[in-house]
């Protein structure tokens, strides 16, 4: 099939789950993008851009196998390379295993093209993304992660089931680490202008539980079907989709804080030029104290990498 011409998506690691689904919903969101399959496995690429593209002859977009040298010249860089959580281990034990793969994989991307963002979905994140923004050679805005996007997805379907409004109407983010230094930022949260927590139907529920629920659902998957991937792939190709539209959305991402002097999860503006802002959100005292908790755990998981 002939190839979009215009705008490239990379999926390094794309013969896996979390990099097939990602690639699948960037067609099947209709983005008229060509997206590359990369993987270690080229037995791997090969059949999951097979399958891709079969799923793309009505659609605008394009599936195919291609080198890490070709993705290395795509607009975005979605990396879900790596290995996974076993059932009931933390993320943050996949740290030494990925940080040797997420350094190949800059390597064999060189030379990158200088106006790529690289997006890094493989855990843990917030680490994984400090070593792809100091082995890309990226400005640091370039270099973001997928963080807390999905966590606070699933915040707002879970506020939705109780209020009764839209989840794309909650304004309400998980902050900090994407892994088990998460926290709501419930003091920041809105609904319809309002304060969320004033909302009726909020009042006397249990909010721990929903934070407990939120933090251990990824586990739940993983005990139930082996691994986490449909949600996360949405969640990749909205962020890669708004990069491509330059569409300055809000997400909470993994992105470097210059208040905080380091990479995590936090609301961030993005557009072509990667991380267009980052703002400065007001919490309560124990807000701060969890947020404290996450940034000294990221930064000295950090220091080991740099
Ligand atoms: P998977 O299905 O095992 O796929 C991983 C793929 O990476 C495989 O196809 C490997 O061949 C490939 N791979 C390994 N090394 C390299 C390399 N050097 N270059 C290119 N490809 C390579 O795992 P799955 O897709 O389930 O998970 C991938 C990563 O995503 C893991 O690190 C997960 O922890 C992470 N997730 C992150 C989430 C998030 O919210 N950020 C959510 C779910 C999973």
């Amino acid at each position: 099939m002939a190839s979009v011409p215009g705008q490239r998506v990379a999926v390094i690691g794309g013969g896996g789950n979390v990099g097939a689904s990602t690639a699948f919903a960037l067609i099947a969101k209709g983005i008229p993008v060509e997206v590359l399959i990369v993987d270690v496995s080229e037995k791997a690429a090969l059949g999951q851009a097979l399958d891709i593209s079969d799923a793309s002859f009505m659609m605008p977009g394009t599936c195919r196998q291609a080198t890490f040298k070709e993705a290395g010249q795509a607009d975005v860089i979605v990396v879900t390379a790596g290995a996974r959580q076993m059932p009931d281990e933390p993320r943050s034990n996949l740290i030494d295993r990925n940080y040797a793969i997420i350094k190949s994989i800059m390597d064999s991307l060189q030379p990158i093209k200088s106006t790529a963002k690289i997006l890094m979905v493989s855990n843990p994140v917030d680490v994984l993304t400090h070593i792809a923004q100091t082995t890309s050679g990226l400005p640091r805005e370039q270099v973001l992660g997928s963080g807390t996007y999905l966590d606070s997805g699933r915040l707002c379907n879970a506020l939705s089931d109780i209020t009764g409004v839209s989840p794309t109407s909650i304004h309400a983010y998980m902050l900090g680490e994407h892994g088990d230094n998460q926290f709501t930022g419930w003091s920041a949260a809105r609904i319809g202008g309002r304060p969320l927590l004033d909302h009726p139907k909020l009042q006397g529920v249990d909010l721990e539980s929903i934070n407990k629920k939120i933090a251990h659902k990824a586990y739940d998957i993983i005990d139930a079907k082996g691994s986490t991937y449909f949600g996360i792939g949405m969640c990749a190709a909205t962020i890669a989709e708004a990069l491509l539209n330059n569409t300055s959305q809000v997400f909470p991402l993994v992105h470097y804080v210059e208040s905080f002097g380091c990479y995590m999860s936090w609301p961030g503006a993005i557009g072509s030029d990667g991380v267009e802002q980052s703002f400065d959100v007001k919490l309560d005292a124990s807000e701060n104290e969890k947020l404290y908790v996450a940034i000294k755990a990221i930064k000295e998981a950090c220091a080991k990498y740099t």
